[in-house]
């Protein structure tokens, strides 16, 4: 082979291997915008760290199947119920019972062999609250799905053992006790977070993170899935916002303004995605911290902070007061069914402090 035919074989294949380098970058270039896009989320806290957290797509939240055998009530768009409001001003639906199918629901996402957690704390007397809470999840919350109930405890003796039907389980959570009650209360967004990433990431679809102190009564189950899914609070949904219990104070994270807010929210009851929850309970956490440090405590503890976020990150889903009612509230008519509720309790014989 001659000096030319050399020189030309030698610069053809530089220009090969130039070539796939550049394929090379150009493939990573767009495989990591497609996974920051689709798969995950960046997630960074105000205080600059940031933590790369990746959950897979959940296809049943786009692709609703229902079957062709499947008989229910033709729907309607000139009836129903017409007593309350059933969808939100960005256009989340408002679950009332009567605006929804159960059995085509429950038809819809039987088959998607969807998974759903549930956390709940029990930490120093609120034990004695588990035994009813989990006994009734039993009957009400999720029948007939895949559903594992987390309980976050400092006394793990007295998780009370309930017979759970098949594909449902129970795994307790020790965690340190606290002599304030506020503390133990705001604890649980931290606690939530690092559940999701150490132990459901990518193994549950959905997540519920519920107050104790509470009994099912009645349905709680897939007309409540959505993206992010806040249920409006008992005391206040007849009220303007003015009368919300917001935290008022400019200096804290949690702070909204004088006529500004959309419903109030319990901090007794929430859901969701689990990204979603991961990034309201990463947001709520670091902002209670950042709080914190100003020697701030926001006026309803993490309730304060999940309202602030729930007004700029508005639920997808919105649940009416039937899923979060307090025992001692007598029943309005407009409340057709009271689902999970809240039980009479002395604040002064079960919390650490007043
Ligand atoms: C409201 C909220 C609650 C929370 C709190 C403000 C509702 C119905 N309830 O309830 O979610 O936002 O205001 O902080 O929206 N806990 C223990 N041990 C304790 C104290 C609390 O385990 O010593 C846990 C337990 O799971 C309890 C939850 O924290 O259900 C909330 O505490 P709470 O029920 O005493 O708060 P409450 O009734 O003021």
């Amino acid at each position: 082979m001659s000096f030319k035919m050399h020189l030309l074989t030698g610069r053809t294949v530089a220009v090969i291997l130039l070539v796939l380098l550049l394929l090379g970058v150009l493939y990573s270039y767009i495989w990591r915008h497609y996974r920051d896009g689709i798969f995950g989320q960046e997630v960074r806290p105000a205080d600059g760290s940031s933590s790369r957290v990746d959950f897979t797509i959940v296809n049943h939240w786009f692709h609703l199947v229902a079957s062709d055998y499947l008989e229910y009530q033709q729907p309607s768009i000139v009836q129903g119920r017409t007593d309350v409001v059933t969808v939100t001003p960005w256009l989340a639906p408002i679950v009332w019972e009567g605006t929804y199918n159960p059995q085509l629901l429950d038809s819809i996402y039987r088959p998607q062999n969807i998974s759903i957690a549930a956390t709940v704390f029990a930490v120093g007397k609120y034990t004695k609250f588990l035994r009813d809470f989990l006994e009734t999840a039993e009957q009400h919350f999720f029948v007939g799905f895949k559903v594992h109930v987390y309980v976050f405890t400092d006394r793990p003796k007295e998780v009370h053992q309930v017979k759970m039907a098949a594909g449902r389980q129970l795994t307790v959570v020790p965690v340190p006790g606290s002599n304030r009650w506020q503390e133990i209360s705001a604890r649980r967004m931290e606690l939530i977070q690092t559940l999701i990433e150490e132990k459901l990431q990518n193994h549950m679809d959905y997540i519920f993170c519920l107050d104790v102190d509470s009994k099912f009564h009645g349905r709680w189950g897939t007309e409540s899935l959505g993206a992010l899914v806040a249920v409006i609070h008992p005391g206040y949904y007849k009220d303007d916002r003015s009368k919300f219990p917001y935290e008022r104070r400019h200096e804290s994270t949690a702070y909204v303004a004088p006529g500004k807010g959309d419903f109030y929210y319990c901090g007794g009851a929430f859901g969701g995605l689990l990204q979603e929850v991961h990034r309201l309970a990463n947001t709520c956490r670091t902002n209670f911290e950042a709080d914190a440090k100003k020697g701030i405590e926001a006026a309803w503890q993490e309730e304060s902070h999940l309202n602030r976020y729930m007004l700029i990150n508005k639920p997808t889903k919105v649940l009416s007061p039937e899923y979060l009612w307090q025992d001692f509230k007598p029943r309005n008519p407009e409340v057709r069914i009271i689902r999970f509720s809240g039980v009479i309790k002395n604040y002064a014989d079960i919390r650490p402090n007043v």
